[in-house]
């Protein structure tokens, strides 16, 4: 499948429900009608844009539309989107520190160790000897649920000795990465609420880890969202920053929702680049986020 065509399966859902409420809009030129206005603007809320990333669309699109007489809504919205999410761009691409250390946060379910999968195996395909670490000490299975992906992704774990914290199997990986010469180490942390202080504080010791023994790092730190949870990313985001900065944003399971225009909430209030997006369960159902893509996938 093209990228094109990955974006677009995976916005099935978001865009279907939009084509429902404009129907014919989208191939009008000129002027926008007040009746267009107030469908588009029912459309992007229905996809969870949020009012302030809907208005600034509209704007635009309208702009744009005034601007040349030639383009059509649907186009104008898509240049629109993709000039507001590749307003800041990422990627989640290991640099030249070795190793390259990146941290996997964000709140219960979200698909952080599904995420991590299969990160570490696009790393691991790419030749780059990846390390994965299994830091969610909380949840019973999740050192198993981790083991599965790094056998499945062809990499190394590095688990928790009984009753360890977090921070101490971040150590035992960093130092087992330095010892063995591996590339890339990923950190899958435990799903947080982001509300609880103790969870918080337990982020920053493991960062606090990281920089003592890989002096810079963590080089990445991805917040990982739930695209089926909307606009509640937005707060999510603004409470893990409090703890740890981030580097950039993940948008998972992107195809199981009609609400993907929630991305473009997130984008438009945090200033936070998207750089990687889940479109599905499996090993390769993932792609580097490409804002021309999204937009294109979006609407068309
Ligand atoms: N459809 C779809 N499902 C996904 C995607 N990513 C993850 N999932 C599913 O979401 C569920 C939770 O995924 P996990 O990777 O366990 O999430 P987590 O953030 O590690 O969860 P905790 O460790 O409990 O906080 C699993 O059933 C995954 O298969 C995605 O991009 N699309
Ligand atoms: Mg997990």
């Amino acid at each position: 499948m093209s990228l094109l065509d990955r974006f677009r399966s995976g916005l099935q859902r978001t865009r279907e429900r939009m084509e429902q409420t404009l129907g014919a809009a989208l191939g009008r030129r000129g002027a926008i009608d007040e009746a267009t206005r107030a469908a588009l603007e029912e459309a992007l809320l229905a996809a969870d844009a949020g009012p302030a990333a809907a208005e600034r669309l509209m704007d635009e699109a309208e702009r744009r539309m005034r601007a040349d007489p030639a383009l059509d809504l649907r186009h104008a919205l898509e240049r629109g989107v993709a000039q507001l999410m590749g307003a800041t761009r990422a990627r989640f691409t290991p640099g030249a520190e070795r190793p390259w250390v990146a941290l996997l946060v964000g709140v219960n379910g979200v698909g952080k160790t599904t995420l991590a999968g299969k990160l570490a195996a696009g790393f691991a395909r790419d030749g780059r000897s990846t390390l994965l670490v299994a830091a969610d000490t909380f949840r019973a299975a999740a050192t198993e649920q981790l083991e599965v992906w790094a056998s499945r992704a062809g990499v190394e774990l590095v688990r928790a000795r009984d009753g360890a914290d977090p921070a101490a199997v971040v150590h035992d990986g960093l130092s087992a990465a330095l010892a063995r010469g591996h590339e890339v180490v990923l950190v899958d942390t435990a799903g947080r609420l982001h509300t609880k202080r103790n969870l918080m504080a337990e982020l920053e010791k493991v960062g606090r880890v990281c920089a003592r023994l890989v002096p810079g790092s963590p080089h990445h730190v991805l917040l990982v969202l739930d695209a089926t949870l909307g606009q509640n990313g937005l707060q999510q985001a603004r409470e893990f920053q409090r703890a740890t900065p981030i580097t950039s944003l993940a948008i998972t399971k992107l195809d199981g929702t009609a609400r993907g225009g929630a991305v473009l909430a997130i984008a438009d209030q945090l200033k936070l680049p998207v750089s990687v997006v889940g479109l599905g369960e499996g090993l390769d159902d993932w792609q580097p986020f490409d804002p021309e893509a999204f937009a294109r996938g979006l609407f068309e």
